[in-house]
C-alpha cells in the first residue's frame, strides 16, 4: 500500500492534536508524520504511534516532499501557506473558514458531498464545526423529503475555541468554586463559568455572528443552495461535544418516525431516541467518539410540515479532526 507524507499545521493545538491521534486510530498510510507550529513550539513533541516526534517551526519550506498537509493554526495562517504548500505540490486539507467559500475550493463531507472533491485544485477546505454535524443530520431528510427551511440554534463547548479557551474554563470554574471571585477572562467577552454567550466570532453588520453567517452560507455550499437557514450559535460552560436544536420544514410530509429511519440508515450518524427512558444525546456521551448523535425527533406542531430534532458530535473529531482525515481517505482511494 503507498504511504504518504503527512503535515499537520497547529499541530500543538487541540484540533492538530486530535488530527494526530484520528491518523493513529485509523491506520492512514503514513509514510512521515511532520508536525508544524510556531516558533513558539520549538523544542516540543508530539506523540504519535508510541514515538515523540519533535515539532518544527512552520516555514514554506516545511512543505518540500509533503503529500498531504492538514492545516489548523487559523485562517491567517492557511492564507499565507496553503499556497505554498500547493506550490510545492502538497495537497492541503484547510480547517479554517479562509478558503471555504471560494468557488475554486471543494467544501465537504463526505458523507454528504464527496463527489465535490473531484473538482479540487489542491485546496479542500473542511467546513465549521457546528455546520458538519448539521449536515451529516440533514442530508438524509433533504434527499427524501426537500428541506426547505432550518432554524438552528447551537450550544458550542469551549474546545471549539482552541486550547487558551479550554484552560479558561478551567481557571474560572475552579476560581469561582474555591470563592476566589470571577477570574480572569481573555477568550471570551464574558465569564464562560456557569455562564451562556449567545456570542462566537465577531458580528457582521447584519446583526449576524460571524460564526452563524458560516454556519448559513456552509450548509447551503455543501447542501443545497435553495435551502433557506438562519443560525443563533451560543457557547456554553462545556468542554468537548457541540449541541444544536435544528427546525426543519420540508416541502413533502415526513413523520418523525421515518426521520428515524432514514437517520438510522444514514452513514455517520446514530439515533438515540427513546424518551421514555431518557435516551437522547449529550455532549458528554459524545466526546471522544466518532457518529453525529441525533434525538428528540418529533413532529413540529406549529407548522404542516415541520420536524424538531437534536442533534449533538464531538467538535474536534466530526467537527473537524475525523472530517478532514476523512477527506484524506477520500483522496487516496
Ligand atoms: P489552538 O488550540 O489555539 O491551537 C492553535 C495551533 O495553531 C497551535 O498549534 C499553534 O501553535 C498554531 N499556530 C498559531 N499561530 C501560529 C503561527 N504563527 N505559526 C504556526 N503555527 C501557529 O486552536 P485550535 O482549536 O486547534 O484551532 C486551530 C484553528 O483550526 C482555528 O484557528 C480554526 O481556524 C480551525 N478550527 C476549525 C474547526 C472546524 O470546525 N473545522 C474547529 C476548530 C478550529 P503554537 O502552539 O506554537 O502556538
Ligand atoms: C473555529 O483565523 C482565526 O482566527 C481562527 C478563527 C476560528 C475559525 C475560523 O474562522 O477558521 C476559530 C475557531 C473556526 C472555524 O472553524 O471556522
Amino acid at each position: 500500500m503507498k504511504k504518504y507524507i503527512v503535515a499537520v499545521v497547529g499541530a500543538t493545538g487541540v484540533v492538530g492534536q486530535e488530527m494526530i491521534n484520528v491518523l493513529e486510530q485509523r491506520k492512514f498510510p503514513v509514510k512521515k508524520l511532520v508536525p508544524l507550529a510556531s516558533e513558539r513550539s520549538l523544542g516540543m513533541t508530539v506523540k504519535y504511534k508510541g514515538e515523540n516526534v519533535d515539532v518544527q517551526e512552520l516555514k514554506p519550506e516545511s512543505f518540500e516532499n509533503i503529500d498531504i498537509a492538514l492545516f489548523s493554526a487559523g485562517g491567517s495562517i492557511s492564507e499565507k501557506f496553503a499556497p505554498e504548500a500547493v506550490q510545492r505540490g502538497a495537497v492541503v486539507i484547510d480547517n479554517t473558514s479562509h478558503f471555504r467559500m471560494d468557488n475554486n475550493v471543494p467544501l465537504v463531507v463526505p458523507e454528504v458531498n464527496a463527489d465535490a472533491l473531484k473538482e479540487h485544485q489542491g485546496i479542500i477546505a473542511n467546513p465549521n464545526c457546528s455546520t458538519a454535524q448539521l449536515v451529516v443530520a440533514l442530508k438524509p431528510i433533504h434527499d427524501y423529503a426537500t428541506i426547505e427551511r432550518v432554524v438552528v440554534s447551537t450550544y458550542q463547548s469551549v474546545s471549539g475555541a482552541g486550547k487558551e479557551a479550554i484552560s479558561e474554563l478551567e481557571n474560572q470554574t475552579r476560581s469561582m468554586l474555591n470563592g476566589q471571585g470571577q477570574p480572569e477572562k481573555n477568550k471570551f467577552p464574558y465569564t464562560i463559568a456557569f455562564n451562556v454567550i449567545p456570542h462566537i466570532d465577531v458580528f457582521l453588520d447584519n446583526g449576524y455572528t460571524k460564526e452563524e453567517m458560516k454556519m448559513i452560507e456552509e450548509t447551503q455550499k455543501i447542501l443545497d443552495s435553495e435551502i433557506a437557514v438562519t443560525a443563533t450559535t451560543v457557547r456554553v460552560p462545556v468542554f468537548i461535544g457541540h449541541s444544536e436544536s435544528v427546525n426543519i420544514q420540508t416541502k413533502k410530509k415526513i413523520s418523525a418516525k421515518k426521520v428515524r429511519e432514514l437517520l438510522k440508515q444514514a452513514p455517520g450518524i446514530e439515533v438515540q431516541d427513546d424518551p421514555a427512558s431518557n435516551i437522547y444525546p449529550t455532549p458528554q456521551e459524545a466526546s471522544g467518539k466518532d457518529p453525529v448523535y441525533a434525538g428528540r425527533i418529533r413532529e413540529d406542531i406549529s407548522m404542516k410540515n415541520g420536524i424538531e430534532l437534536w442533534c449533538v458530535a464531538d467538535n474536534l473529531r466530526k467537527g473537524a479532526a475525523l472530517n478532514a482525515v476523512q477527506i484524506a481517505e477520500e483522496l487516496i482511494k
